[in-house]
């Protein structure tokens, strides 16, 4: 019994009167009727919120003693392997650890998931984003789908392992973007190019102030950036990317894991799971996706050369 819309190019659940499970909403608890809950996780208020604003700030998903453990193994591999941390962090670190594809298949975070697009939800990027206190990191305003549009949407989710505030350079974003992607320019990051938009109304953005263990959703087509981390602790996040398989890209094919129900579509290469942390199989399997489905909302469109580029354990491009 539900339904499925795409406003704001994000398909978004419609339950009218039903519950999640296909029931009728009571109507006579005394509960407002937009505060009700209706999807697995999120009330209707934050579904209709997160359709007209493009995010969600603060939903409670994992507890202190999860993120105490996550940020253990991050610390733990950082002292080990110093020298594996830059491109092991980076794009699809879900196919290199398998205690980041566990976090990112918990069930309370996929259910809010699931409320905003649907029950079939493919894993297509994991990337860390630490700020080191003091450090002048920032990231320019930017739309994810800009390069590589992806329809339907898929939900960006920044994960806070420690708190994340104005101070040490939390998310900012620009409620109401996700309509349309903007003009962008090109700027060179690590070695890949990403798009910046060109004029953004900066008086208008909002911070996503998180306490560690809570999530913020975004739509991928939301304008968001930070500043510099100014305060003397760590700002650790990791920004997953949960994607419908329903979904297409406007330029090559994508790839993802399947973290929850069927892909009836086909339009994304079915990734591997990882056993352990960053082995050499792990690494194996990363660069195999990464040649094989080089054109992701990350990377980019393949150039007029046709190098794929992305770096890895021998620090080469393949
Ligand atoms: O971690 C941040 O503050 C922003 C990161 C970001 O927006 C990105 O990597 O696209």
């Amino acid at each position: 019994m539900q339904a499925f819309d795409s406003a704001g190019g994000l398909s978004v659940q419609s339950y009218g009167d039903f519950t999640a499970h296909g029931s009728f909403a009571r109507l006579d608890d005394g509960i407002p009727r937009e505060d009700r809950q209706v999807g697995k996780r999120l009330a209707r208020a934050e579904i209709e919120s997160f359709r007209e604003r493009g995010f969600l700030p603060g939903i409670d998903v994992f507890g202190d003693a999860e993120c105490d453990a996550f940020r253990r193994r991050v610390e733990e591999f950082e002292q080990t392997r110093p020298e594996a941390v830059e491109w092991a962090f980076d794009i699809k670190t879900n196919l290199l650890f398998d205690w980041v594809y566990e976090l990112s298949r918990n069930p309370r975070l996929l259910d809010a998931i699931e409320d905003l697009i649907g029950p079939d939800i493919l894993l297509t990027n994991s990337i860390f984003r630490i700020k080191e206190p003091g450090s002048a990191t920032y990231y320019g305003w930017h739309q994810d789908a800009a390069r590589i549009q992806v329809e339907p949407g898929f939900v960006l989710a920044f994960i806070a392992i420690s708190d994340s505030t104005p101070d040490n350079g939390c998310l900012r974003v620009i409620p109401g973007s996700q309509h349309e992607v903007r003009p962008f320019g090109l700027v060179g990051y690590a070695d890949r190019q990403v798009a910046r938009v060109r004029e953004v109304d900066e008086s208008a953005a909002v911070d996503m102030v998180l306490a560690k263990g809570q999530v913020g959703l975004l739509h991928c087509n939301t304008i968001h950036g930070s500043g510099p981390n100014r305060s003397s602790g760590r700002r650790i996040g990791l920004i997953n990317d949960y994607t419908p398989p329903s979904a297409r890209q406007s330029t090559g094919m994508g790839s993802g894991q399947l973290v929850r129900g069927v892909d009836r579509w086909g339009h994304f290469g079915a990734e591997p799971v990882p056993i352990g942390g960053c082995t050499g199989e792990n690494v194996l399997a990363r660069r195999r996706i990464l040649n094989a489905y080089p054109e992701n909302v990350l990377m980019g469109p393949l150039g007029p050369d046709g190098v794929i580029s992305f770096a890895d354990e021998s620090s080469a491009s393949r």
